[in-house]
């Protein structure tokens, strides 16, 4: 038409969305996890332009996705205020509208993270209106801003190369760590399972609901994928459950009764600062 497009673009100037390929993006990252940080040094260096629970919109242009990240907690605080000190800033350069949610395990009974993850989904969408969900290991740190927290036409697997794997997937049908999935991938698979009790097992049978509801992984290349873990001990009470290698092998049969349909927790806090919005909830324990 003749124009000239604008040096220094911010948004697309016919629709006001923010571009595609985000302009304030660094590439690697220096991550590094060997002194633990104060709640002022994390609220000091991100809590600007954030709002109360850990809500953030691109101020000069319309974010393509209304993104919820949903991270499974309990007793991990210098862990979080890592992934605060380090996502926040990550977020907003990637012009999200997002928010960040903590859902916290109540009480010391074995842990659930796949039960967390469908919390969090629902208590996010009570939330606002989000159309993309990221599922968030709390010691994961990408060291590559251009590993977008956003959802695809497929969903998505983010963690694909961990340097605890060294900086490769430990097997193909890989799952676990980070992930994405649209509201509408979501639904499709009726969210996650809640009967897996532990450790193990949940991520792998998330993988077999997104194929055998016909969609494929997506997935970023190893040079973008890359994440760095926060070393740690085996949390108290999430032990490898010996009857998880079992259940994988019966999910076709039971993905349309354990999941989003079957799901029941009680609330017993929410708690919103700056930083995060925290869940805390009572999972009802193993039957
Ligand atoms: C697998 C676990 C995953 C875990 C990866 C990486 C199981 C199911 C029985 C084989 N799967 O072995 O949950 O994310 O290791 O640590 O335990």
């Amino acid at each position: 038409r003749g124009e000239e497009a604008p040096l220094f673009a911010t948004n697309d100037h016919e629709s006001g969305l923010c571009p595609e390929f985000p302009p304030g993006l660094v590439g690697p990252l220096l991550v590094e996890f060997n002194k633990p940080r104060s709640w002022n040094e994390v609220t000091d260096t991100t809590s600007y332009s954030l709002s109360l629970g850990g809500r953030f919109k691109p101020p000069d242009c319309i974010a393509r996705q209304k993104v919820a990240i949903i991270i499974p907690f309990r007793n991990r605080e210098e862990h979080l205020k890592h992934w605060l000190y380090y996502m926040h800033p990550i977020l907003k350069r990637q012009q999200l509208d997002y928010g960040v949610y903590v859902i916290n395990q109540q009480g010391e009974d074995i842990f659930n993270r796949a039960k967390l993850l469908n919390v969090g989904y629902v208590e996010a969408l009570k939330d606002y209106d989000y159309d993309c969900f990221v599922f968030s290991d709390v010691d994961l740190i990408p060291t590559d801003d251009n590993n977008l927290y956003k959802c695809f036409d497929n969903p998505r697997h983010l963690s694909v190369a961990m340097d605890k794997f060294g900086y490769r997937l430990p097997y193909k049908t890989y799952f676990g760590g980070v992930s994405s999935l649209s509201k509408e991938q979501f639904i499709k698979i009726n969210g996650f399972p809640n009967t897996y009790w532990g450790w193990g097992g949940e991520d792998d049978d998330i993988y077999k609901r997104v194929v055998y509801n016909g969609m494929s992984v997506s997935r970023p290349d190893l040079v973008m994928g890359k994440y760095k873990m926060i070393k740690h001990e085996r949390d108290l009470h999430n032990e490898p459950n010996p009857v998880n290698p079992d259940k994988i092998s019966q999910t076709l049969w039971t993905m349309g009764k354990d999941g989003l349909n079957t799901l029941e927790y009680t609330v017993t806090e929410i708690k919103k600062t700056m930083l995060y919005t925290m869940i805390t909830v009572d999972v009802h324990g193993p039957l």
